[in-house]
């Protein structure tokens, strides 16, 4: 066999030989050439595998990556596997299987997969975060955010051990720290005498990775915590068991230390405004004022948070949250099982139902009254879920004529609804506070503006100490303990006396144990490793929790600048050559998850000197969804059965399904077992065959929805390009589209009329090694400006139509020449890297096309070179003619009075006149 024909499977074949052999995709550190670091957001190893969405970002972000190598830059283009994770646990849980060996199988298949689509990764880099070689660092990060706690004053982490020195000579009276407790104040004295253990409890409160109290969603009946999108409607998701809020000692990070840095750092990035929104809105920094309302007949103070301390005199009740500490204090006896009441029924509500209730708060009256700081007016306080314990201070000021939920509340218990602005002296409708107008009923801010009033009143309340302006984030603390087996393994013991230790020997490894299964009490499957928790003495114990999915996710793409570095998380000078991110694609899902871990454990890196970069990744693609086409039954196709029911779509052909495949489908679907072909069924029939037709519906692409196209079927019958083409084909990257697998043959009729080019049916050669015409390089130019613009705007989409085009214009000469016709091939390359490779092998290269330079637009090419001049006769235009644009006058005239059109007219006959005005208009009168 000719091997020039034309085989998409021979061709994937050629380029991966080539590509072998050279070892193309490795890269090193050049300090030649410039560098760019392309990413791509690595996957979860599933069970599942690839589906043809999964690919998009991989393709496009591949193009990028070849793009830039090949104008001169050293291009860092790894991947990877983030490998803990949930579903590998549970399928241990369920089958006895050790998630490392399913993790490891499934790694495979991915690769397997991946290697099929000619990525230009460079594998001697690959990162598996549950790698103990790889944890042992992401451990290790943990144990300097443990060993290290934020500076205000210099804005930085520092060392816990500096921090030590100073409370040993002047207390925390000097410093300005992040602090879990604002109102921790002792002396170097005090700090001194205290013990081991009340040392370690204040320095909790500093340490960037620390322990702390909080609220879990606790499920008794599973026996383990369950996290937020486990449950739904106060009940497990698995199971409909019911979920109680419980408080359990957690390891917490420290994140809202580096609130404002993670927001100013959003200015510096090239991220798409909505990605940015996303990270605002979740650090949700409000300014406002903190006011202490003094209690009667305690002493003490309910602090509150207002964004709105202007409405100061519309205060009619306060509000705390019933897990407020002072709930229990404050609560006379006459409300006292009432309020017992309110507090277990909130404990079932998750943060987010307890907000979303706008319109039915309710509360309940605790009996207790405090002093308004201004009118000494007596408030009472009420408890209600709609105020959460984790925001601000826990309570609320409420302003019937300022906030809605208020008004509601006012309404509903009889509460007095003051009016504070001049607009407002008839409320009857729903208030909502608004900054217009002057203001009224108080004594010293009224006729005031908004700003004068905010001002003066933040003034008043620190001359008397009781409030003062603060800044509220709304980011919490990130919990970073999981009761989870396939995880992290902390590198934390604890000695009889509660004493923490760092195990400093790293990695801390998983142990074995007998079951994956939570043990029931709230701790890790780890806790069943006997041996292993009391590895370092019979009265200590380890850390059974692991750490959260995102611990490996914070910094990997650090590892893969130094992925075999056995010392450090990657070298000083690696680490000072790939400095950070260029390029990023993935997902916007992960917007407030791992983007903004990573930047905060990037951020803190920084601090400590180890990353000569404040972010880590510059620029931000996100790809949008490829959804599934599936395909229904419709209305009265299948007696008995309802219409819309899913076919998966392997069976199926042009949205058709024929007997024999239905047939199949019966000894696979039992919803169709009993059908009777010849009875139940209507079918359509043309050419003697029966079918139905079916109805298709764009949804997501997911397996339950038997819609599911895998990438390999594509490639096996049309070669990897036309997967990789017809991807990019499909529209812009950050819309969402549908797979069609229909329209997938133009992209590969368009290949294999490239291919044509070069060689015809026959294999045999069609191009020439004669110099380029004019036309074939205007051709071809024209082709390169055009790609170098879409590619810089990121629009590859408009790019395979470019090269649709291209090749459809050369269609228009006889034999192409080679010369130009490399530059179409290097032109494609990124995105057709197996036929470019392959053809550009047989016309003659040895080395690879990858490290081919990037073509560049010759303009020249581009200038038109004829003329079309309208030809008149006797005022009439009869002719146009194409004229070169370097001709004469004399030469133009000539030309127009010889055009068989002008010929006609003229009859014979001699012009009176010719006038030729240059570059417009030839004028011809007889
Ligand atoms: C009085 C007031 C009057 C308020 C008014 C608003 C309008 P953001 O922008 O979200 O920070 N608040 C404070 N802590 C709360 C908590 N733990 N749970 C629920 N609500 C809480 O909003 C801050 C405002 O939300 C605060 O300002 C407080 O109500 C309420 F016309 O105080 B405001």
């Amino acid at each position: 066999m000719n091997n020039n024909i034309f085989n998409a499977q021979e061709i994937d074949k050629q380029a991966n030989q080539i590509w072998d052999a050279q070892n193309v995709y490795q890269v090193e550190i050049n300090h030649n050439k410039p560098k760019y670091y392309v990413l791509d957001m690595f996957p979860y190893p599933s069970g599942a595998g690839l589906h043809v969405g999964h690919p998009l970002g991989y393709v496009f972000s591949d193009i990028q990556a070849r793009y830039k190598r090949m104008q001169g830059f050293n291009v860092l283009h790894p991947m990877g596997f983030d490998a803990f994770g949930l579903p590998a646990e549970q399928y241990a849980i369920q089958t006895g299987q050790h998630p490392a060996i399913t993790t490891k199988k499934n790694i495979e298949t991915f690769k397997k997969q991946l290697a099929k689509i000619g990525f230009s990764f460079d594998w001697s880099r690959e990162v598996i975060t549950c790698d103990p070689s790889y944890y042992k660092h992401t451990q290790w990060i943990f144990l300097q955010l443990f060993n290290a706690w934020y500076d205000n004053n210099e804005n930085k982490a520092k060392s816990i051990d500096e921090l030590k020195t100073i409370f040993t000579q002047s207390g925390n009276t000097t410093i300005n720290a992040a602090c879990g407790d604002d109102s921790l104040y002792f002396t170097a004295e005090e700090w001194n005498n205290y013990d081991a253990l009340q040392q370690q409890q204040v320095l909790m409160q500093y340490r960037l990775a620390y322990q702390s109290e909080a609220m879990v969603n606790w499920c008794p009946e599973l026996g383990t915590v369950l996290a937020n999108d486990e449950v739904v409607n106060g009940v497990s998701e698995r199971g409909g068991f019911p979920v109680i809020r419980q408080k359990m000692t957690q390891w917490f990070l420290r994140i809202t230390a580096y609130a404002d840095r993670l927001l100013q750092g959003l200015d510096t990035l090239d991220w798409s405004h909505a990605m940015k929104e996303m990270q605002r809105n979740w650090i949700g920094k409000s300014k406002g004022a903190s006011v202490k309302f003094p209690l009667q007949n305690h002493d003490g103070n309910i602090e509150v948070f207002t964004t709105r301390v202007d409405t100061i005199f519309g205060v009619s009740f306060l509000v705390i949250a019933p897990e407020h500490e002072l709930v229990q204090k404050i609560t006379t006896n006459e409300y006292k099982n009432e309020v017992e009441t309110y507090i277990l029924n909130t404990s079932k509500k998750s943060d987010i139902e307890r907000q979303a209730e706008v319109k039915e708060s309710n509360g309940q009256f605790t009996g207790a009254f405090v002093l308004h700081p201004f009118t000494q007016e007596k408030i009472p306080v009420y408890i209600a879920d709609y105020v959460l314990a984790s925001y601000g201070t826990g309570a609320v000021m409420a302003v019937p004529s300022g906030d809605q939920r208020d008004f509601l509340f006012a309404k509903k218990y009889n509460l007095p609804i003051i009016p504070i602005l001049d607009a407002q002296q008839n409320l009857e409708v729903e208030a909502d506070a608004t900054k217009e107008g002057k203001y009224i009923n108080s004594d010293f801010i009224n006729g005031m503006d908004y700003q004068a009033a905010t001002d003066l009143l933040i003034a008043k309340l620190e001359a008397l100490g009781l409030g003062k302006g603060k800044i509220q984030f709304k980011m919490r603390d990130a919990g970073y303990s999981r009761q989870r087996y396939w995880g992290e393994p902390f590198p934390i013991y604890y000695d009889e006396n509660g004493l923490i230790h760092t195990v400093d020997k790293l990695p801390v490894e998983l142990p074995e144990v007998s079951s994956y299964k939570p043990t029931g009490t709230g701790e890790s499957p780890l806790a069943n490793a006997t041996k292993w928790v009391h590895q370092f003495g019979e009265n200590t114990r380890m850390e059974t929790d692991t750490m959260p999915g995102y611990a490996g996710s914070s910094w990997y793409f650090l590892r893969y600048m130094d992925a075999h570095n056995n010392n450090a998380i990657a070298s000083k000078e690696s680490l000072n050559y790939w400095q950070s991110v260029d390029f990023y694609v993935g997902g916007n899902e992960h917007a407030v998850g791992h983007l903004l871990y990573s930047r905060f454990w990037h951020k803190f890196l920084y601090d400590l000197g180890i990353v000569p970069t404040q972010e880590p990744f510059q620029k931000m693609v996100n790809q949008g969804m490829i959804q599934g086409r599936s395909l229904l039954t419709k209305d009265g196709q299948i007696n008995g059965l309802a219409a819309g029911l899913h076919i998966p779509i392997e069976l199926t052909q042009n949205d058709k399904i024929s007997k024999a495949n239905f047939e199949e489908l019966q000894t696979k679907d039992n919803r169709f077992e009993n059908i009777d072909l010849n009875k139940d069924v209507n079918w359509e029939e043309k050419d003697g065959e029966q079918f139905l037709t079916l109805q298709a519906q764009v949804e997501k692409m997911s397996k339950s929805l038997l819609n599911v196209v895998n990438p390999d079927d594509i490639i096996n019958e049309y070669g990897a390009d036309t997967f990789r083409m017809y991807e990019m084909f499909l529209g812009p990257i950050d819309a969402s589209k549908p797979w069609d697998t229909n329209g997938i043959s133009g992209v590969y009729n368009f290949l294999r009329k490239f291919w044509r080019l070069f060689f015809d049916d026959e294999g045999n050669q069609k191009y020439t090694t004669n110099k380029a015409s004019e036309e074939e390089l205007k051709i071809v130019h024209k082709c390169i400006k055009k790609i170098t613009e879409d590619i810089e705007r990121l629009s590859f989409n408009t790019c395979i139509s470019s090269f649709m085009i291209a090749v459809n214009d050369y269609g228009k000469i006889k034999q192409a020449n080679q010369e130009a016709l490399e530059l179409l091939l290097k032109l494609m390359s990124p995105f057709a890297p197996h036929i470019t490779e392959t053809l550009w092998h047989k016309i003659g290269h040895q080395e690879s096309i990858v490290n081919a330079t990037f073509p560049i637009c010759d303009e020249s090419y581009l200038v038109e070179n004829t003329i079309t001049y309208p030809v008149q006769i006797n005022g009439k235009l009869r002719a146009n003619i194409q004229v070169d644009a370097n001709a004469s006058k004399e030469e133009v005239e000539k030309l127009a009075l010889n055009d068989e059109q002008v010929l006609k007219y003229i009859e014979n006959k001699t012009p009176k006149k010719v006038i030729v005005v240059p570059n417009k208009i030839v004028n011809i009168v007889l």
